[in-house]
């Protein structure tokens, strides 16, 4: 019986891949798609994620149809298997070597593995997740691997937003573990701060924060602390390192999830730590589980979510007809110049057309 039926669903998903002839999604198979992605297809996988990065007005329509039909037929209990990491550090701190010894041991336990990559500068470096230094190669071409380059845009907003669904259907596809490579440039670290289960800040040996060009509060967001490439010669200053952060964040309040956060050393080249890595992640899970964190978390993050699609949602269709976007430029221009203030701009906009007698 399962196996008819399930024989049965593979037919429905041959069929729906073949009706996906273009490259390009239309309305009309936007279906289709959804099953293929769930069937865990990668290339379809890939072309749906392409729509949802897309900033065409018109690509937004169907991206939602594609999102909602795919939350249709996935359950939401699916969501709950899945973990989201966050990987952050300053350029060649090395995220993405540690992504990929974390994405071969982790498909070696048994999960599926996706990485994306939150890269806001990807345009002008042409992506530093797949681009000339990367560092995944094996991952790269593992079949139980999915990993896709930063989306080509420069505005973080964009990427942010992107990013984010290409979770939700990476997660759809089944891949149970997602990690996330961000570059360290501010403010793309608090947007994946608040796509992630687990946010990981990654160091290299040597004096305070300044040095390593990172915010005190990068440190505190950080859900645990890795001094990387504790190495060769390395190995005592790396161990220094970590115990000057574990010293200083006794200072730091608790975090919101309850667990303190642990500063511990590893090595990507010599496979050294990791173990202990995914030892610890596994047990912040555990704790969050069972004190109601981890789904506070992901509830927030997902209502914030919401407020800030419909932020943007609600500006793009103001912006949508002609003579609104010919005042905003003509606003927008005043603000460049330094003749009106932006927030009084911004107010002339929204307000505009309204009876000053209200
Ligand atoms: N000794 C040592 N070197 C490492 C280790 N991990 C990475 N490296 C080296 O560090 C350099 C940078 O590694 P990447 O993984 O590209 O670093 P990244 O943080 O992803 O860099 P960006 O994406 O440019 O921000 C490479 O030359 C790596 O070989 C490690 O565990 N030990
Ligand atoms: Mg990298």
């Amino acid at each position: 019986m399962t196996n008819r039926k399930s024989s049965s669903k593979e037919h429905a998903v041959d069929a729906a891949r073949k009706r996906i002839k273009s490259n390009r999604l239309e309305s009309s198979n936007i279906q289709d798609i959804a099953r293929s992605v769930i069937a865990g297809h990668r290339e379809d996988l890939a072309k749906a994620i392409t729509l949802i990065e897309s900033e065409l007005a018109s690509d937004r329509p169907l991206a939602q149809r594609l999102l909602s039909e795919i939350k249709t037929l996935t359950q939401s209990s699916e969501e709950n298997k899945t973990v989201r990491i966050g990987i952050t550090g300053i350029p060649g701190v090395g995220k993405s070597t540690f992504i990929e010894r974390m994405g071969i041991d982790l498909i070696n336990e048994g999960h599926r593995v996706a990485v994306l990559a939150v890269d806001p500068s990807s345009r002008r470096t042409r992506g530093s997740i797949l681009g000339d230094k990367t560092r995944m190669d094996e991952l790269a071409v593992h079949r139980k691997a999915f990993v896709r380059p930063s989306p080509a845009s420069d505005a973080l907003g964009g990427v942010a937003r992107a990013t984010m669904e290409a979770i939700l259907l990476c997660e759809a596809a089944g891949f149970d573990r997602i990690i996330i490579e961000t570059v360290g440039v501010g403010q793309s670290e608090i947007a994946v701060r608040d796509m992630v289960d687990v946010f990981i800040l990654l160091l290299i040996e040597g004096a305070g924060d300044d040095v390593q060009g990172i915010k005190r509060g990068i440190v505190e967001m950080a859900d645990l602390i890795i001094v990387h490439k504790a190495d060769g010669k390395r190995i005592d200053a790396c161990e220094t390192t970590a115990q000057s952060y574990r010293n200083a964040l006794h200072l730091f309040p608790t975090p919101d999830g309850g667990e303190v956060v642990d500063v511990m050393t590893a090595s990507s080249l010599e496979n050294k730590g990791h173990k202990e890595v995914r030892t610890k992640i596994n047990h912040i899970i555990a704790v969050w589980k069972s004190n109601g964190w981890w789904l506070t978390q992901r509830t927030h993050q997902r209502s914030d979510r919401m407020t800030s699609h419909a932020s943007e949602l609600l500006f793009l269709k103001q912006l949508n007809t002609p003579s609104s976007a010919k005042q905003w430029q003509a606003l927008k221009d005043d603000v460049i110049n330094g003749t009106r203030s932006a927030f009084s701009a911004a107010w002339d906009w929204v307000h505009r057309g309204e009876d000053k007698n209200d």
